[in-house]
This record gives structure tokens, C-alpha cells and sequence, in this order.
């Protein structure tokens, strides 16, 4: 009987050991490429994220940032981690929008204009973008707004027509077409380059966030922001899906109430940098006003113009999202 019991005790303990020993094996570190500058507030919560599971996997999975596009540029990551060149990472999805329409719901110009209509909005598309994700071998974790986008340019602008001709930075399909449809020269360009851009001429304007500006210094070389309030494009953190079904249940756990801390973190910090964003413009000797009402009447034609494209090009889905969104005002 001894025996039997200490052969269990042995084959316990073996079994704890084996137990301890796999699960050091099966530590993994996942690289995490992120577009945005670090001291951007998406780039901090995809830091506290990272934090928060690799200590409640008490290390079993260890997530390492990697911000600024340093480890792939923005327009690479959604494919470095649908392959599996790398397991997680965040992207701007609208920058996807030439893949499929839906990947634009969120910058449909006067479709959602504050944050709390940006959070409805993505209530009524978060099934649809998760089918969709799902259907390129991604799972979404979470998903984090922009504070709203307003126009920057070099020199004063009151309308549509003084726009003819500058040389505008775009960040995906949406602000393309804004820039044709203005008269504007579209160049796509990712957010860690535009300093350089607005130095050396490459571009004189921009949509984006008051956010990005500050985070790039574009004072440098740009002298006013327009708030427009256009609309407020989205990140989304991803992980690879054979990666995530390969994930214990209890990781998996934990990973899901991280990532539901940092979209609700997320959300916060975004709406607080708002003004703090729009002020260090300021401080930064950019004049930053509200768009003259005559432009904003032009802007919202143009507006409508794309509003049709979009809902023609995304078809039944996309009508569904805004059908949802409007059922919720
Ligand atoms: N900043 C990002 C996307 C939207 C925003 O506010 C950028 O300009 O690239």
C-alpha cells in the first residue's frame, strides 16, 4: 500500500514537473507590429494590453509592441499576420478598403461624427467586419477609434475651390477619392513618414486627427487644422486565427478580457486626447479652427457623392451596417 502510495506521489509529482517543463517550452513570444508612433495612445494601449496578458498568462505567452511600423510598415501588417509571419498586430482596417468595401464603414464622410455615433456605428459593423476577418484567417480582439478627422493644410483655405491642386496625403481609399473629388493630388502616405512628406513637399494637406498631427509636429511645416469632424476611422488589433485556435482556453481567456480592458481604455483615451491633441497644435503655432461654414456645405456634397459609392460598392452588407447604425439614433 506504501508503495502504491508513494508510486502515485512519484507519478504525481512527475506528471506536476512534465506539466511545469511543457508549459516553459510552450512559452511563446508573439511579435506585435503597430503603425502608429509610440507615444501615441493607440500604441500605449497596445503596450498595457501586451502587459496585461503576458502577466496573466503569468508568461505562458509573452506579447512584445512593436510601434512606428518598425517592425512592418502599416500597409504590411493585416498580411504579415493573416500568413503568419507574425501572430498579432494593429492596423488602421479602412487602410483594407480597396480589398472590400466594408473594411470602410468607418470613414464614410458625416456618417458618424462624434464618438458616441462611432461607437454605435461600430456596434451595428462589428459582426459583419468580424465575418469578414474571420473569412481571411484573422480573429479580432479589439478595436479602438481615431479622434475625429479635420483638414490640415500649408496655407489659409475657405473653400472646395482654393483646394485645386495641392498635393494631399492619403491614408486609404476614402481620403483619395476626398482629395479627387476636391480637385486635390492624392499620394498615399503611412503616418510615420508624413514629416518627412510635409518637409520636403511631397504633400502641403492632409485628413486625419489632431492626434496624428501632434504626434508627427506637423507645425514643422503645416499652419492650419480645420476641425471638420468628418469622421472617426478605427484600429483594430488582430490575431492570427489558426494561431488563436492553437491557444488554450484559458490564454484565450485571458487574452479576451485584456483586449475588452483596452478597447474600453481605448475609447477613453482617445476622446481625452481630443483637445490636448488640438491644443498642442495650437501651442505649436498652428492656427486651428472650425471649417467656414461654406466649406463644410461643400464637403458635405462631396460627401453624399461618396456616401452612394460606398453603400453601391459594399452592396446588401454595407446597407445593413447603416441600417443598424440609424435604427439606434
Ligand atoms: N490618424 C491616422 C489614421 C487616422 C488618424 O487620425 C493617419 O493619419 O494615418
Amino acid at each position: 500500500m506504501r508503495t502504491l502510495t508513494s508510486l502515485l506521489t512519484a507519478t504525481a509529482i512527475t506528471a506536476v514537473a512534465t506539466a511545469a517543463a511543457q508549459a516553459g517550452s510552450h512559452s511563446q513570444k508573439w511579435d506585435m507590429p503597430m503603425a502608429y508612433s509610440a507615444s501615441n495612445f493607440h500604441s500605449a494601449v497596445g503596450a498595457e494590453f501586451a502587459e496585461c496578458v503576458t502577466t496573466g498568462t503569468m508568461g505562458a505567452i509573452e506579447i512584445v509592441t512593436h510601434p512606428s511600423g518598425s517592425l512592418f510598415p502599416g500597409a504590411q501588417i493585416k498580411r504579415a499576420i493573416q500568413t503568419g509571419q507574425v501572430p498579432i498586430g494593429e492596423r488602421l482596417l479602412s487602410g483594407h478598403q480597396n480589398e472590400n468595401a466594408l473594411f470602410g464603414f468607418d470613414s464614410v464622410p458625416f456618417l458618424a461624427t462624434s464618438f458616441d455615433d462611432a461607437e454605435k456605428l461600430w456596434k451595428a459593423a462589428k459582426e459583419p467586419l468580424e465575418k469578414l476577418l474571420e473569412s481571411q484567417n484573422l480573429t479580432l480582439l479589439y478595436s479602438v477609434p481615431w479622434p475625429p478627422q479635420g483638414l490640415y493644410f500649408r496655407d489659409e483655405v475657405n473653400s472646395v475651390a482654393e483646394m485645386e491642386g495641392i498635393k494631399f496625403r492619403s491614408y486609404n481609399n476614402a481620403t483619395s477619392r476626398l482629395a479627387e473629388l476636391t480637385g486635390m493630388l492624392p499620394v498615399t502616405i503611412e503616418a510615420a513618414e508624413i514629416s518627412q512628406a510635409f518637409a520636403t513637399g511631397v504633400a502641403d494637406a492632409m485628413i486625419s486627427s489632431g492626434s496624428t498631427g501632434y504626434d508627427r509636429k506637423v507645425w514643422e511645416s503645416l499652419n492650419y487644422f480645420y476641425e471638420v469632424d468628418a469622421w472617426l476611422p478605427r484600429n483594430y488589433v488582430m490575431v492570427n486565427s489558426q494561431v488563436w485556435a492553437d491557444t488554450s482556453d484559458e490564454n484565450k481567456a485571458v487574452i479576451e478580457g485584456c483586449a475588452g480592458l483596452a478597447e474600453y481604455a481605448g475609447f477613453w483615451r482617445a476622446k481625452e486626447y481630443t483637445q490636448f491633441t488640438l491644443n498642442g497644435l495650437k501651442e505649436g503655432g498652428m492656427t486651428v479652427q472650425p471649417a467656414s461654414e461654406q466649406m463644410v456645405n461643400e464637403l458635405k456634397e462631396i460627401g453624399e457623392t461618396m456616401t452612394a459609392e460606398w453603400l453601391e460598392a459594399a452592396g446588401e452588407d454595407g446597407q445593413a451596417i447603416v441600417d443598424a447604425f440609424k435604427a439606434m439614433q
